[in-house]
């Protein structure tokens, strides 16, 4: 028999390694977490022996298209052995030594699988980011980062090199493109030559493996730094429950590369249910391709925001046959009851809305077996405790509007975001009490269910990107026109909210024709920072509303425009 606690595991006592039960009864808190994890080694690497014994189905566990006659299928087996080849790469020409921090910024391109998993192998950490990033984000990005390296496709190169000089941390350009170009190191090259051995690096399971920044209400972007264990064991239940996964299902998650959406339903989630991970590389979204990938690939369950669905239910979908499409999800930005019963009426299928937040991943969500009550994000899953809480940190009743937080106290939940790097204080803000506050308001009601209200600062909810009005009103001020700005939130019936500038113009730009202002300062806003950050809406006025002491009322503002008293 095992002996309790935390010694199953084979670090400790050479068993046979973990299994989805033992990820699963961590998540549940019945066993403890091993001293050392490592998705490669413990997850994908098993899956791998399992296709070697035909214990998984022969389908790929990463099947790549980009609409042009490409295509890339990798079994596990194959996984495992690029994954090392790539691993050599970045610690033998590039240097990169364990706990190193890593800045990959790709499109949907199997190589982004590849870089992720040889730095899970390598103990390097992971910092994805999109292509949307302007140089002067990535500026900021490598140098709060100080990231020894950067990995980056063509389209994103003279951006980072235009800013390279003054990131002094920064010691190797890796560059993933056909062609090679100076002053990068080519992956192409030093892949095709780089060896298939390599032994993965016991990391701790508390090590940090992963950072993404993520926006608040000030100042730039924060870095929420995920350990192994956080992203590699945290959603096993989510996979389960959630998306509903086995090993022979195929699934489409949408997300950008750069999002924790992409780290949990592309890898984690998909990988440790021994799901095949699909992907369509788009040149640019369109929901015409979106349905003809659902009817030409035999997709069984979709991952999108609900963005995405809201685009696609205004189109004639029963013309479209979808393959197998079985399961739908969808989170990132609430989801209007409307939506659902549209997807519902037009498709036979539910619309199983999750919710979470770079921070701590998924938290609640509807899950397969239970009722879903339209509009509402479902339950909390484990290992989480969700609570509504108020303002001095306790417990609010079923049907009373409050903060949505998450107990820390006395077990903080493995799959917490460790902290924002280099920013205790930040960290600390985000603690109330026993909880840890996510900044969104909500209610339970009495069975359980959590329904959203609204974000409880300034941040913008906009099609699934959480956008800092910061950003946005630093990236107007730049524009010669503009005296000063607010940004708030402004209703939309696609993308649920979108980005509104009020603006404050100088003397030379008060008799300029305002749409023609606007589409500039739109472009200046999408030169000067990722473009979908873009003030979709913008308001020229004399004045902004401001406190006694000068500090401008975003919230009225933002009230103002969702017809709020
Ligand atoms: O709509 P516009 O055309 O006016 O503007 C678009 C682009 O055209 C434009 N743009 C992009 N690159 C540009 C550029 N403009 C100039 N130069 C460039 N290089 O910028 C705007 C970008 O907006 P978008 O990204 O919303 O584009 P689009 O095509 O409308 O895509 C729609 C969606 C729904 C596919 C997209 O918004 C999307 O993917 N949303 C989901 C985001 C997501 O995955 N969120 C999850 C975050 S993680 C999380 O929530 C934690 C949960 C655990």
């Amino acid at each position: 028999a095992k002996p309790p606690g935390r010694h199953f595991h084979k670090d400790y006592q050479h068993w046979a390694p973990l299994t989805l039960d033992d990820f699963e009864a961590i998540n549940r808190c019945e066993r403890t977490l091993p001293k050392n994890f490592n998705f490669a080694g413990d997850v994908l690497d098993q899956w791998s022996q399992k296709e070697k014994t035909g214990e998984r189905p022969a389908s790929p566990a990463l099947w790549w298209v980009n609409g042009k006659g490409d295509e890339v299928k990798w079994s596990f087996g194959e996984l495992s052995s690029l994954s090392r080849k790539a691993a050599n790469v970045l610690t033998k020409p590039c240097g990169l030594q364990r706990g190193d921090r890593v800045a990959v910024i790709l499109p949907r391109i199997p190589e982004w699988w590849l870089l992720n998993v040889a730095c899970m192998r390598t103990g390097l950490v992971f910092m994805p980011g999109t292509t949307q990033l302007t140089a002067k984000d990535i500026l900021y990005r490598l140098r709060a980062s100080k990231a020894k390296c950067i990995v980056a496709s063509e389209e994103v190169a003279p951006a980072v090199e235009s800013i390279a000089p003054d990131c002094p941390n920064l010691m190797t350009k890796l560059l993933v493109s056909l062609h090679s170009r100076k002053g990068w190191l080519s992956f192409q090259e030093l892949f095709q030559s780089a060896s298939e051995e390599h032994s993965c690096v016991k990391t701790g399971s508390q090590e940090p493996m992963a950072i993404y920044f993520t926006s608040g209400t000030t100042g730039s972007p924060k870095m929420a730094q995920h350990s192994h264990s956080s992203l590699g064991i945290g959603y096993t239940l989510c996979g389960r429950y959630w998306a509903d996964l086995k090993s022979s299902d195929i699934i489409w998650n949408m997300s950008d590369t750069g999002w924790i959406k992409a780290a949990i339903g592309s890898v984690f989630f998909s990988w440790i249910r021994g799901a095949c991970v699909f992907v369509h590389q788009m040149a640019q979204f369109d929901t015409d391709t979106f349905l003809d990938t659902l009817t030409t690939y035999p997709i069984t369950t979709l991952c999108s925001a609900p963005t995405v669905y809201r685009m696609l239910v205004q189109k004639d979908l029963k013309r479209y046959k979808f393959k197998k499409l079985r399961h739908c999800l969808t989170g990132g930005e609430p989801l209007n009851p409307e939506v659902l019963e549209q997807w519902k009426a037009q498709t036979g299928l539910e619309l199983y809305e999750g919710y979470g937040q770079t921070e701590v991943g998924i938290i609640c969500a509807n899950q397969k077996g239970q009722e879903i009550k339209p509009g509402s994000m479902g339950k909390g899953i484990l290992p989480y405790d969700v609570q509504i809480i108020d303002e001095n940190g306790s417990i609010l009743p079923p049907g009373k509007e409050g903060e949505i937080a998450l107990r820390l106290k006395s077990t903080r939940p493995f799959c917490f975001f460790s902290e924002y790097v280099d920013e205790p204080e930040k960290t600390a803000a985000t603690m109330r009490g026993n909880f840890y506050v996510t900044g969104d308001r909500g209610v339970m009601d009495s069975d359980g269910y959590f329904w959203f209200v609204g974000r409880a600062d300034d941040v913008i909810i906009s099609s699934g990107y959480r956008i800092g009005p910061f950003e946005v009103e630093s990236a107007l001020i730049e524009h010669p026109a503009v005296i000063e700005s607010a940004v708030v939130s402004s209703p939309d019936p696609t993308r649920g909210e979108v980005v509104k500038a009020f603006v404050v113009l100088s003397a030379p730009f008060k008799s300029s024709n305002p749409e023609k202002l606007t589409l500039e300062l739109q472009d200046h806003v999408k030169k000067s920072t990722a473009p979908y950050k873009y003030p979709r809406k913008v308001e020229f006025v004399q004045e902004l509303p401001k406190t006694i002491t000068g500090k401008i009322k975003r919230n009225a503002l933002r009230d103002q425009e969702w017809g709020r008293k």
